[in-house]
C-alpha cells in the first residue's frame, strides 16, 4: 500500500486504489465471512468483527483480519474505529437483536449502513426496519445471489437446446438460413449469428431471401461486413437439405414453407407450422438477443464481424432502447460492445441520409401540411418504399410535430407510414381502425404501417389525388386524435409486438 509514495514506481491504477475504503461486517456465520472476506478483499480493507470468541479465533488462524466483541455495545465500534466513511455490513440471520446492534454503530459515528439479510424472511425483517432506520440499506443473500444463479440455469437449459439442434444440422450437405423479405439488420445478422453456432460457412451454409435487401443502410451493412445473400425461389428451396429461420417465422411465406428445421425469431408465435427445433421469445428486443444467448451458452468465438452485426442489429431493432427492450437486451448489448467495431456502426448508419432521401424531404416540405401539430405529406410514386418511413421519422424531429403521417405509392400499393412521440394515442390503432379493412395495417404505439391498393383506398375515400390524399389522412387523424383513448393503455412499450405486415414500418 505504501507503494504510490515511491518516486519512479508512482503510479496508481483505479481499479486499486492506494488508499481502500474500510468495510467493517459484523457476522456471525462462518460461511458468510467466508464468503464476504473473498468478495470483499480485493476493493476493501476488511475487517471482521463476531461476537464468538472461539470463532474468532479459528478464523483469525485461517489468515482473516477479525476481531472479538460485544456487538451490541457503542465502545465495540468505537474501539474498531468506525467513522461516517466506513463501510459497516451487519450480517442478520434472524437471530440477534439486530435493532440494538444498528443503533450502538449509529451511536459509534456509523452512517453507510448495510443489513445483509440470510435465511428465510430476510425480506420481511428489511421491511420492519425500514420504519427504524430509515437510512440503512436493506439486502438480501436471495437477491445478490439470485440473478446470476438464474441467469446460469438459464444459460445451461439454452445449451442443451443449441446443443440438440447443432447435432441435427451437423450431417447436413447445404444449409438455408432463410430471412425475410428486405431483409433488415436482425435478420442478416442473426443469420450470420446461427451459421456461427452451426460452426459452418458460407459455401455450405447459405443466407437467402426470397426478396433483396433495398435499403442503403442495409445494404451498406452487406458491403461492410462483406456478407452474400442469396436470391431464393419456390424452387431453389428444394437444393437444401436443411431449412432454418431467422427473425421470421413460415406462415410469413403464405404457404409456401409449412415445413422448417429450426425457427428463432422475436416476434408473437404463429400457429399452422411444423418446426423441428424453435426459440420464440416475444418478450425480447431484437432475434440477435436470442442468438446472442445461443452463441454464449455454448461457448462459440464471436467475431468482431459478427458482433458487429449484432450490435447493429439490437441497436436499429429496438431504436437504441427505445422499444420493446428488455434486461436481456441489455445484456445482450453490453456484452457484444467491446467484440464490435463502433466505428463500422457509425458509418453503417451514416449511409441513411443520401441525395435521393433528401429530394423526397423536399417533396415533403413543398407538399405537405403542419396542422395541430400533426404533418401529412403524400409523395406520390415512390421508387422504393423506405422514402416513406424514412420523411415519416425525419418530420416527426421538427419541434412542432407530434404525429407524422406520410404516404406514397410502390406498385399501385398505397402505403401510410405513421410516426408520434409516443404519449398520445396508439398509432398501430390509428391505421388498424381506418385501413384494416382495406390490406395490411399495424404496429407499435409510435410507429405504424399500412399498405393497401390504392384502388381499394380510393374507394373507400373517394377519388383522391395529389394533395388530397394527404389532407385525407390529415383529416382521419384530427378525428382519431379527438376521440376518447378507450381501452388503450397510456404505457405499454414493454408489451407492443409487431403484427404481420408492420415490418420495418
Ligand atoms: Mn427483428
Amino acid at each position: 500500500m505504501g507503494v504510490c509514495g515511491y518516486a519512479g514506481r508512482a503510479f496508481c491504477l483505479p481499479a486499486a486504489p492506494c488508499n481502500p475504503m474500510k468495510c467493517l461486517a459484523v457476522c456471525q456465520d462462518e460461511l458468510v465471512i467466508r464468503m464476504l472476506d473473498e468478495v470483499l478483499l480485493s476493493s476493501f480493507d476488511v475487517e471482521f468483527l463476531v461476537e464468538s470468541r472461539p470463532l474468532a479465533r479459528r478464523l483469525h488462524d485461517a489468515g482473516i483480519n477479525v476481531t472479538a466483541g460485544d456487538l451490541r455495545r457503542t465502545d465495540t465500534y468505537l474501539k474498531a474505529d468506525v467513522s461516517p466513511g466506513t463501510c459497516v455490513v451487519v450480517e442478520d440471520n434472524g437471530r440477534r437483536s439486530l435493532k440494538r446492534v444498528l443503533s450502538a454503530i449509529r451511536d459509534a459515528g456509523g452512517t453507510l449502513v448495510y443489513v445483509l439479510g440470510v435465511g428465510t424472511a430476510a425480506g420481511q425483517r428489511a421491511e420492519a426496519l425500514r420504519t427504524q432506520f430509515p437510512d440503512v440499506s436493506c439486502l438480501t443473500m436471495a437477491e445478490l445471489l439470485g440473478g446470476p444463479l438464474l441467469t446460469e440455469f438459464s444459460r445451461s437449459l439454452t445449451r442443451a437446446r443449441v446443443q440438440q439442434y447443432q447435432r441435427y444440422f451437423s450431417d447436413a450437405d447445404r444449409i438455408l438460413i432463410l430471412l425475410h423479405n428486405d431483409p433488415d439488420p436482425d435478420a442478416i445478422a442473426s443469420g450470420l449469428a446461427l451459421r456461427n453456432v452451426l460452426r459452418r460457412t458460407k459455401t455450405t451454409t447459405i443466407l437467402g431471401a426470397m426478396q433483396a435487401v433495398t435499403r442503403p443502410e442495409n445494404l451498406r451493412m452487406l458491403n461492410l461486413l462483406d456478407i452474400q445473400i442469396e436470391p431464393i425461389t419456390a424452387e431453389s428451396l428444394r437444393d437444401f437439405s436443411r431449412v432454418a429461420m431467422v427473425d421470421v417465422q413460415p406462415h410469413y411465406f403464405g404457404g409456401l414453407i409449412d415445413r422448417v428445421d429450426l425457427v428463432i425469431d422475436h416476434h408473437p408465435e404463429q400457429p399452422g407450422y411444423n418446426a423441428v427445433f424453435k426459440d420464440i421469445r416475444p418478450d425480447y428486443g431484437s432475434t440477435s438477443t436470442i442468438l446472442t444467448e445461443h452463441l454464449r451458452a455454448v461457448d462459440v468465438n464471436i467475431s468482431e464481424r459478427t458482433a458487429t452485426a449484432m450490435l447493429y442489429a439490437i441497436k436499429s431493432d429496438t431504436l437504441f432502447f427505445n422499444r420493446q427492450a428488455n434486461r436481456v437486451d441489455l445484456d445482450a448489448f453490453s456484452y457484444l460492445y467491446p467484440l464490435a467495431n463502433a466505428a463500422l456502426i457509425r458509418k453503417m448508419e451514416g449511409a441513411e441520409i443520401n441525395l435521393e432521401r433528401l429530394e423526397f424531404i423536399r417533396k415533403a416540405y413543398d407538399t405537405g401540411r403542419l396542422d395541430h401539430q400533426v404533418f401529412s405529406s403524400f409523395l406520390g410514386v415512390c421508387p422504393r418504399e423506405d422514402f416513406i418511413p424514412y420523411v415519416a421519422d425525419f418530420f416527426l424531429q421538427l419541434e412542432n410535430v407530434q404525429w407524422s403521417v406520410i404516404s406514397g405509392v410502390v406498385d399501385d400499393q398505397l402505403i401510410v407510414s405513421v410516426r408520434n412521440l409516443g404519449y398520445s394515442r396508439h398509432a398501430g390503432e390509428f391505421v388498424r381502425r381506418f385501413f384494416a379493412d382495406l390490406g395490411s395495417a399495424g404496429g407499435h404505439r409510435s410507429m405504424a404501417k399500412a399498405v393497401m391498393p390504392l384502388e381499394a383506398f380510393q374507394a373507400k375515400f373517394g377519388r383522391l389525388r395529389g394533395v388530397e390524399v394527404s389532407e385525407k389522412l390529415q383529416e382521419l387523424t384530427a378525428q382519431f386524435l379527438r376521440e376518447p383513448a378507450a381501452g388503450e393503455k397510456k404505457k405499454d412499450k414493454e408489451k407492443e409486438k409487431e403484427p404481420t405486415g408492420a415490418r420495418s414500418s
